[in-house]
């Protein structure tokens, strides 16, 4: 199945997180490393503190330069050469250099910071050439050139230089910002947001050949998932704090603040017999740009759709279905786990339709209910531990037909239409000291009743019997279920179908 997504990533532009500062030197117990956001990257800040002698520099801003290092990976030996001993070269030997946790210069390891694992001074005392002409000359007595062993292993530190803790901070639009737009077009008028529009999915769909009165035919259990406008506006912003060493999260929270709307329908013809099952069946899932810190963190967003369907016909009941929903969003503001203030949303139902054809059997019923989940859902992983965080919308729709004989030659046809709309912010699992156990909040819940309707029809005349069971060849079974032909019986007259739309006002 094609889905076409006009998905847009963000924009140079956004000026929440700036550029680093190179020129300042962390040797005071603290520092911060900013990622601006880009079109393949949240943007995010990081920042580290901890006693002055746990943190410390080798970029030039303390006055060092690194002959040779690769940005490929963390762990690695790199040599460092002293070439301005006054901008404070000396730092990352206060109470020894091993196990402190150093920054590293652009283009050298693939994260910001690393852990010392060694260090030593090599008897090759000799400047490189390339550095000869920036380096100072002074009166120290301190040896120039070393050697570090650097790596991510935060949790084979000792400690000796006390903990080090960090606050993260990371966002990503999953629309264009304006400017980008602006760039693209000249007017600036439009944004695009994430949206998907005008998709139809294939849910089940079952076909058998069976007996009728007038011979045999096709009949089908078939349910798909109608999108005609999915639309959603958001920023996803993750908050964290713990320690680099020891490796630990105490706290890790989501928001995602958002505008939107979810519109389609479901429908099904069910004209076969037994029960529908499908559960989980994922169909779209979609990346985002991710914010990563190379051995400590990374976040990934991403958008999914889930549908689950369960159901079950007896007897002929020829229930076709196709009933909309449509939810219009504004405002979600909410920060997971909930804090004071408590989340907020605005919520309205425009006007859908339904119709729901049947050409039923007597004693025969039909029972659906096809749910769907759209999720946002930002997965977060520290120091080897992963946990999902997520926002869901799940739509829920309910839709049944029964009939019971009536006075002779009639029968009493009922049909119960309902749907149900929930916005559930979630995480998966245990993560470190910031959750125990999984966990989920509800935002939003609401129920809509459709219709619940009977009406008293004629039925036809009984076909001549024939053997009813005769079971055709499946054609398809693409997930659990059940199915066969019905008993061939005398239907309604004609087609039952009752059509409007709702909410009612
Ligand atoms: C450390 O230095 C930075 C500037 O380099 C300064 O903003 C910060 O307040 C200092 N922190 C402490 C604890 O002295
Ligand atoms: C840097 O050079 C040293 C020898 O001086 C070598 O041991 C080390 O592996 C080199 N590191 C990289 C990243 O090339
Ligand atoms: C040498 O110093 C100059 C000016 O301060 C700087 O632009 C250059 O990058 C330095 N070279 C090295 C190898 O550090
Ligand atoms: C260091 O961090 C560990 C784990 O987060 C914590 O149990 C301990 O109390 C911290 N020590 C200090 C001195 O803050
Ligand atoms: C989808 O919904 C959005 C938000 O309400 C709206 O701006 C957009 O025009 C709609 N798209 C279509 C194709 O209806
Ligand atoms: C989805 O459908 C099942 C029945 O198949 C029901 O038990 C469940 O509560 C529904 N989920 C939601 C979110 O409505
Ligand atoms: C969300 O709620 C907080 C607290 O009430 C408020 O400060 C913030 O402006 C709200 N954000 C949005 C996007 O409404
Ligand atoms: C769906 O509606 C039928 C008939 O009204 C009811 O028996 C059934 O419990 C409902 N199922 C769900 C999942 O709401
Ligand atoms: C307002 C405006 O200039 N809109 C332009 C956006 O881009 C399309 C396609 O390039 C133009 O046709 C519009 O005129």
């Amino acid at each position: 199945m094609r889905i076409t997504v006009f998905i847009a990533l963000v924009a140079l532009s956004s000026t929440s997180f700036g550029k680093n500062d190179w020129t300042k030197v962390c040797l005071n117990g603290t520092c911060s490393y900013d990622v601006e956001e880009g079109e393949s990257n949240m943007g995010g800040r990081f920042d580290i503190s901890g006693s002055p002698s746990a943190i410390s520099d080798i970029t030039s801003a303390a006055g060092w330069s690194i002959v040779n290092c690769t940005d490929s990976t963390n762990s690695q030996t790199i040599k460092i050469v002293c070439t301005d001993e006054s901008k404070g070269c000396g730092h990352i030997f206060q109470n020894g250099a091993q196990d402190t946790i150093i920054r590293l210069p652009e283009n050298c390891g693939s994260g910001p910071f690393v852990r010392v694992a060694k260090h030593w001074i090599p008897d090759d005392q000799s400047i490189p050439k390339a550095l000869a002409a920036n380096h100072t000359s002074s009166t120290s007595t301190m040896p120039h050139v070393h050697m570090l062993e650097i790596d991510g292993n935060f949790d084979k530190a000792s400690g000796i230089h006390g903990n080090v803790s960090f606050e993260l901070r990371t966002q990503g639009n999953l629309h264009p910002s304006p400017k980008q737009q602006k760039r693209q077009n000249g007017s600036g008028s439009t944004v695009a947001p994430f949206s998907l529009v005008n998709e139809n999915v294939i849910i089940f769909d079952d076909m058998m050949t069976c007996p009728v009165a007038s011979g045999q035919q096709n009949e089908i259990f078939l349910g798909s998932l109608l999108i005609q406008n999915v639309t959603l506006e958001t920023t996803i912003i993750v908050i964290s704090s713990g320690t680099l060493v020891p490796p630990s999260i105490s706290s890790l929270s989501f928001s995602a603040p958002m505008n939107g709307i979810v519109d389609g329908a479901g429908l099904a013809s069910l004209s076969l017999q037994g029960t529908i099952s499908v559960i989980d069946f994922q169909f779209l899932d979609m990346i985002f740009a991710s914010f990563s810190i190379a051995d400590v963190v990374t976040v990934q967003p991403s958008f999914s759709i889930i549908a689950n369907a369960a159901g079950t016909v007896e007897g002929i009941t020829n229930f076709v279905p196709f009933v909309g929903f449509a939810y219009s969003i504004t405002n979600l503001n909410f920060t997971y786990p909930f804090e004071v203030p408590a989340p907020s949303v605005e919520v309205t139902t425009p006007v859908s339709q339904f119709n729901v054809p049947a050409l039923p059997s007597e004693n025969s019923n039909a029972q659906i209910t096809m749910n769907t989940t759209f999720k946002f859902l930002v997965q977060v992983n520290a120091f080897g531990q992963t946990v999902d965080l997520s926002v869901s919308y799940n739509v829920a729709e309910n839709m049944s037909m029964n009939s019971t004989p009536a006075v002779e030659g009639e029968e009493v046809v009922c049909f119960d239409l309902d749907n149900r709309f929930s916005l559930v912010v979630a995480n998966s699992g245990p993560f470190f000291q910031a959750f125990e156990a999984p966990g989920a909040q509800t935002i939003f819940e609401d129920e809509i009743p459709i219709l619940s309707i009977c009406d008293v029809v004629e039925l036809g005349p009984s076909p001549p019997s024939r053997r009813s069971n005769t079971p055709g060849l499946p054609n398809t079974n693409l997930k659990r279920d059940i199915f066969s032909c019905p008993p061939v019986a005398a239907t309604s007259l004609e087609v039952i179908n009752i059509e409007g739309t709702f909410p009612l006002s």
